[in-house]
């Protein structure tokens, strides 16, 4: 069975449909996933290689259609507004993402989705974390990433790629590995009766072909604006991210329905200020809905990234405490985030907007434990230039420095804005003792 050219929309709907089978009547099923952390990038990788890797196949695929699983559960899309304002772009809505609950359920997975009957395809990462990477990690057979090299991913990828280069996004790596087969897809338009049948979105006059092409680049284009900031930041951007926006603003170029129309810039601003709207979340699903958690030497360390600057968190904590200085409400909220997590180490890592318009980060590290605070200690000790960590207050005047009582803690200014979580929580990584 090929699948056939389809929209994003029937796409999903038949990969959704493809794995349910496949699980109950144990077929061999090929999963491309990004990572926990499941931000747009994430989402847009699995989504664009699964979508046109399925509709053109290597010779010897594992199984017949690529499933895109967004690794997260359905209930954490409502805390990403940006997918929901992209999702309109492409003709999908947040009912056509595959997430978490589309496998068995954790007790279940191992017997329903035995892992013979699995490969992994990793986009966005380069290791398989969590309880997913516990029963599927030796089933990996593929990779598209920009982070740092784990080295978890075997070195012969056989049919599928094995690609790790610094991009800003790593839709950008995407784009550039499916070109050539996603273009043999882009022939001449079946306007097909059948076509326009099964999406309403089209009219009469459309090609099919073009107008399914531009959905699937402006998913793609979200991404790689977001990660680079427009193009404009030139400690991430780089010529795999300017070559993939050329490439995909083609596809929407050719596409009169939306040629016209198409404003990089605009497109940009609302995407990105869906993604800073924020301010009706709860603080705890702010600081789960962008985390990453990561287990070494027996230490576990969580990060979360906020695209709002402290100042904003204190407000909210103070908001839902009802109670106490605002500094107590905040540090309290921290702290049970962390705890429940049982963390050794959590770092916030918090990008804003200063009043003078410059991009700026703020970076808190509280370690718990002897193993965690010598381990943090040595980070600050030893990274404070690199970071270009300076010393930080709250706006009532304090300090969260603190040392002892079986805690230590450190917020900073990272003066050094170009280095996000993708460098600093490697460092932090290398800390832990
Ligand atoms: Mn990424």
């Amino acid at each position: 069975m090929t699948v056939p050219r389809n929209s994003l929309r029937g796409f999903l709907a038949q990969a959704r449909g493809a794995l349910r089978g496949a699980i109950e009547t144990s077929q061999n099923v090929t999963i491309v996933i990004g990572n926990e952390s499941a931000d747009l990038d994430s989402m847009t990788c699995s989504i664009l290689y699964a979508y046109v890797r399925s509709m053109a196949p290597p010779r010897d695929a594992f199984s017949p259609i690529y499933i895109p699983i967004t690794n997260i559960p359905k209930s954490d899309i409502q805390l990403r507004p940006e997918f929901l304002e992209l999702f309109k772009h492409a003709n999908i809505n947040s009912q056509h993402l595959l997430t978490l609950d589309d496998l068995p359920e954790l007790s279940a997975l191992k017997s329903k989705l035995p892992p013979q009957n699995t490969k992994w395809v990793l986009v966005d990462h380069n290791a398989l974390q969590g309880q997913l990477g516990k029963i599927y990690a030796d089933r990996v057979g593929g990779v598209i990433d920009h982070h740092d090299e784990e080295g978890k991913v075997p070195s012969e990828a056989g049919d599928e790629p094995r690609v790790l280069e610094k991009s800003g996004s790593c839709t950008s790596l995407v784009a550039k590995y499916l070109r050539q087969s996603w273009d043999s897809l882009s022939g001449p338009g079946l306007s097909s009766r059948a076509a326009h049948a099964q999406d309403d979105s089209l009219s009469d006059d459309d090609d099919v072909v073009k107008v399914w092409d531009a959905q699937a680049a402006q998913l793609g284009l979200a991404s790689i604006l977001i990660d680079t900031a427009n193009l404009q930041d030139k400690s991430k951007t780089t010529d795999h991210d300017r070559e993939a926006v050329e490439y995909l603003e083609a596809k929407i170029a050719a596409c009169p329905k939306f040629a016209a129309s198409f404003d990089r810039n605009k497109f940009y601003e609302q995407i990105d200020s869906a993604k800073k709207d924020i301010g009706g979340m709860q603080l705890q699903d702010i600081l789960r809905k962008d985390y990453k958690l990561w287990n070494d030497k027996g230490l576990k360390l969580g990060i979360s990234s906020v695209v709002k600057n402290i100042e904003f968190l204190q407000k909210k904590a103070a908001d839902e405490a009802n109670t106490g200085t605002t500094d107590d409400a905040f540090l309290e909220a921290l702290e049970r985030f962390a705890t429940e997590r049982e963390l050794d180490v959590y770092s916030l890592m918090n990008t804003s907007t200063s009043a003078e318009g410059h991009f700026q980060r703020e970076l808190l590290v509280w370690a718990f434990g002897a193993a965690g605070i010598a381990s943090a200690k040595k980070f600050a000790a030893e990274l404070s230039n690199e970071l270009g960590l300076e010393e930080w207050q709250s706006g009532e005047g304090n300090s969260y420095d603190h040392d002892g009582d079986g805690y230590w803690r450190n917020v900073w200014w990272q003066r050094q804005v170009q280095h996000s979580r993708k460098r600093v929580a490697p460092l932090l990584r290398e800390a832990m003792i």
